[in-house]
């Protein structure tokens, strides 16, 4: 059980001006914020974070889409992190996202679903460390 985890808020979701209602929601339910940073990532920084999908069909798409615009990246603490707040994120398609979670509310997108988080703690070291955070 891990106690941290990462979260990025996507250029859709910042160009919406969604910033700021989106991380609120991890506040009001507990987790204290370590860490936040908004970055430009370049392609490199962006096929480093995504490299568990590299040659998957949508690789391609994921790493253009998140490359453009700032993101915001949050690393935040506290009980069970990773899971919770996979769950407050709603599933991936985020037109089948469960209303109350964060994809479920603020976006209909796949790849453009508003926001990241971490599934494990090998992915949350793999992309802290492409991020140059931690
Ligand atoms: P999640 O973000 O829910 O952890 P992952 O890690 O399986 O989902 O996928 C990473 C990102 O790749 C997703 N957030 C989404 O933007 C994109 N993605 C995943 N599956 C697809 C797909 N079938 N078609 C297009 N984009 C996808």
């Amino acid at each position: 059980m891990s106690n941290r985890t990462l979260i990025l808020v996507k250029p859709d979701a910042v160009k919406r001006g969604l910033v700021g209602r989106i991380i609120q929601r991890f506040e009001d339910k507990g987790f204290k914020l370590l860490d936040i940073k908004m970055v430009e990532m370049n392609r490199e920084m962006a096929e480093n974070f995504y490299s568990v999908h590299k040659g998957k069909p949508f690789f391609e798409n994921l790493v253009s889409f998140i490359t453009s615009g700032p993101v915001v990246a949050v690393i935040m603490e506290g009980r069970n992190a990773i899971d919770a707040v996979r769950v407050m994120i709603g599933s991936t398609d985020a037109s089948k996202a469960a209303p109350g979670s964060v994809r479920g509310d603020f976006s209909l997108g796949l790849t453009d679903n508003s926001i990241h988080a971490s599934d494990s703690e090998e992915s949350f070291t793999r992309e802290t460390a492409a991020l140059g955070m931690q």
